[in-house]
């Protein structure tokens, strides 16, 4: 489907995690079906460098990057806190946004026909009335965690004592019986519900009904209840993805040489260890880790990022050389599609997991903040297609007992054929009369006008 109307869709973008990725695989298979369209991406120079990198984008040339003020104060000396960059950013929203757009309008000579936001911009809803055109928003995670940002007042209302008994349920909300208080984000009903991310995502809970549409990576086979319930409260809600089926990418590249080590390798025996572009675990977990690896003669793939840390494990490294392989990089696509691949530790980010249904591998989740641990109660409680660490963090034992159930157990074998019917169905919503396409459609008629 090709759309030839003429428009000015201005995107903004949030620069941290995995969130800017997505949204400009989004915009790059907009501009492919609407090639009229034009596309100002407005995000920091940092991200946008990142992104723009990794993501082929077709050459139509209708998508310009814009580096909006990243909120750091000349000379600022950084105190190390994680969250730092994150809130000098949001201090200085929405005016980097505000600028942003009147400079691409100004540059481009085109006024604004839509709005396309990270769905933590809730101020775009303003933004888009005052313009008088649509607010698309674009949520990067799981249909489930959206859902627990729009009831954040009625969970605080409801849950006893601020969730503080950390086993009660969310049984009052559809879809989320299973849901327990200590899954929760830091922020909804437990931890600084005043700090500036905590209320970026309640007030984005209060706006977001007012958007034209939301889009999500996922699919509505995913959970037709939850999905259900938010098209109940949202105007338009359409999941597109998973963006790595429905738009996959056309390259990638291989520096460390991880598929060539994975092809030496049988059919569903190692581990693919990877914790997402924000964290590394504890030196002490890192160490119980790679023993129960080395313990259980477990091969091994591990994407390691930091590299300050990896000096940690050069004993290990060295007394298991023929056992795994360590990179500061993979192509996680590719490698969780090889068919050596039969267990993927995770830090259960919305798109490792998302990629691992797509690949139909098990996961052994060790989730660390925001939406993770909720992801991680999806796939062990809801999905059944893996499990968490015992007691939340890695042990020697506990890890050893998690790679057991999945290797071994009748359980694991349970997870990998529920994870094959779930990559069916992903598989089926991107194909061409699946609901992803179709909501794909629509969301071009939206963004088009
Ligand atoms: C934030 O998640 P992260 O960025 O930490 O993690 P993921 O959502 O799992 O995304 C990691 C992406 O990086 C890719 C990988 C994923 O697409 O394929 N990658 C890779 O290609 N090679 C590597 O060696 C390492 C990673 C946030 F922390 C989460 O809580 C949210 O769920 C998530 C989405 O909003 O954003």
């Amino acid at each position: 489907m090709q759309v030839t109307k003429q428009g000015h869709v201005v995107v903004l973008a949030f620069p941290f995690g995995t969130h800017a990725a997505p949204l400009l695989t989004l915009v790059g298979r907009l501009s492919a079906a609407a090639p009229n369209l034009k596309f100002s991406f407005l995000n920091t120079a940092k991200s946008n460098e990142k992104v723009f990198s990794k993501i082929k984008i077709a050459e139509n040339g209708n998508i310009k990057a814009h580096n909006v003020y990243d909120g750091v104060p000349e000379g600022h000396v950084f105190s190390g806190h994680p969250l730092e960059s994150v809130e000098l950013f949001l201090k200085a929203m929405p005016e980097t946004f505000k600028n942003g757009v009147k400079e691409a309008v100004k540059e481009s000579g085109l006024k604004v026909t839509c709005l396309l936001s990270d769905a933590f911009f809730w101020f775009s809803g303003d933004m888009a009335a005052e313009m008088g055109v649509p607010w698309v928003a674009l949520w990067t995670a799981a249909p489930c965690s959206i859902s627990v940002h729009l009831y954040t007042d009625l969970i605080r209302s409801t849950l006893k004592g601020n969730g503080e008994n950390v086993d009660q349920t969310l049984k009052f909300i559809p879809g989320m019986s299973a849901i327990h208080a200590k899954d929760l984000p830091d922020g909804v009903c437990h931890g600084n519900l005043e700090a500036p991310f905590s209320c970026m995502l309640h007030n984005m809970g209060r706006i977001l009904p007012r958007a034209t549409a939301l889009a999500m990576n996922s699919f509505e086979e995913i959970d037709h209840t939850i999905i259900d319930d938010l098209k109940s409260k949202l105007k338009m809600v359409l999941n597109v993805g998973p963006f790595n089926l429905a738009s996959p990418p056309q390259s990638f590249s291989d520096e460390s040489g991880c598929i060539p080590w994975l092809d030496k390798h049988r059919a569903s025996s190692l581990a693919y260890l990877c914790f997402g572009s924000i964290l590394t675990p504890s030196p002490n977990e890192l160490m119980a880790l790679a023993e129960a690896l080395e313990a259980q003669k477990v091969p091994f793939l591990w994407s390691f990022r930091d590299s300050s840390k990896v000096q940690l494990l050069d004993k290990f490294l060295e007394r298991t050389s023929t056992l795994g392989k360590i990179v500061p990089w993979s192509p996680q696509l590719q490698v969780l599609e090889h068919v050596s691949v039969g267990v993927f530790i995770t830090h259960a980010g919305w798109n490792s997991i998302s990629e691992s249904i797509a690949g139909g591998v098990p996961m052994i989740c060790r989730p660390f903040f925001a939406d993770q641990p909720l992801n991680g109660r999806l796939v062990e409680d809801i999905w059944k297609i893996g499990v968490n660490v015992e007691g939340g963090v890695f042990t020697k034992c506990g890890t050893m007992k998690a790679l057991d159930l999945v290797f071994k157990a009748e359980q694991g074998k349970m997870m990998r054929e529920n994870i094959g019917i779930l990559k069916k169905k992903a598989r089926e919503a991107v194909a061409t009369d699946g609901s992803s396409t179709k909501n794909f459609k629509t969301l071009l008629e939206v963004v088009s006008g």
